[in-house]
């Protein structure tokens, strides 16, 4: 008889968002933590862009997602596979949102502190819609000149118990991180809604 581990369970599939604004690191992301080839979509910048993505201080931005990324990763110790879904950055692909939400149980929102106005949409989004999200803050020279607390209030966000965290978009580790804090926060809040 062969030897069956029987803690080996199969992990759960649970879908995440990637979210932010347009150039916050969001394909850099998906591609840094993904175990399979990730899907992306990318197009070169075109006239349609031309007055409308402001590329200011992102100018070496010659591709853009057009609609979306998707990347894969397994975290056996939390039982669970995490297909990742990049989010589009730009306003002008804001209706495939509501189809990108269906099914998923948490996001990442990423921030560029030098812009952070472009990733208010994506919290908005999310808090009106009820989904949880943690903050990844990323740090696109090694430094982040602002502290968490700053940040948060920065974004007025709803829950001030929100994880903000410091991260380096191209960094297998930073994004596992992120990853397993917001598990942490799926799992608390689904403890809390069966106490209830
Ligand atoms: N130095 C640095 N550059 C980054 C980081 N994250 C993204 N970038 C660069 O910033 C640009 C925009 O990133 P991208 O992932 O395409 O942004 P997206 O529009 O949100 O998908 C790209 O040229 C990336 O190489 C980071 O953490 N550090
Ligand atoms: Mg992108």
């Amino acid at each position: 008889m062969p030897e069956y581990d029987t803690a080996a369970e199969e992990e759960s599939p649970v879908k995440i968002l990637i979210a932010g604004g347009f150039g916050v690191g969001k394909t850099t992301l998906v591609e840094a933590v993904s175990e399979i080839e990730p899907l992306r979509t990318e197009e070169r910048l075109t006239a349609a862009g031309v007055g409308v993505d402001d590329l200011d201080g992102i100018e070496s931005k010659t591709v853009t997602t057009v609609a979306m990324d998707f990347g894969r990763i397994t975290l056996p110790d939390a039982g669970v596979v995490l297909y990742l879904f990049g989010t589009p950055g730009q306003e002008r692909f804001w209706f495939m949102w509501d189809d990108l939400l269906r099914g998923a149980l948490g996001a990442i929102v990423l921030v560029d502190t030098r812009r952070l106005d472009r990733s208010f949409a994506a919290v908005d989004f999310f808090e009106n819609r009820g989904l949880p999200f943690i903050i990844g803050a990323n740090c696109f020279h090694g430094e982040q000149p602002y502290t968490a607390e700053q940040i948060g209030a920065a974004l007025h966000l709803r829950d001030p118990d929100t994880p903000i965290l410091m991260l380096d978009a191209r960094s297998h580790d930073d994004i596992r991180g992120a990853l397993l804090a917001l598990l942490d926060v799926l799992i608390a809040k689904a403890r809390a809604s069966a106490a209830v």
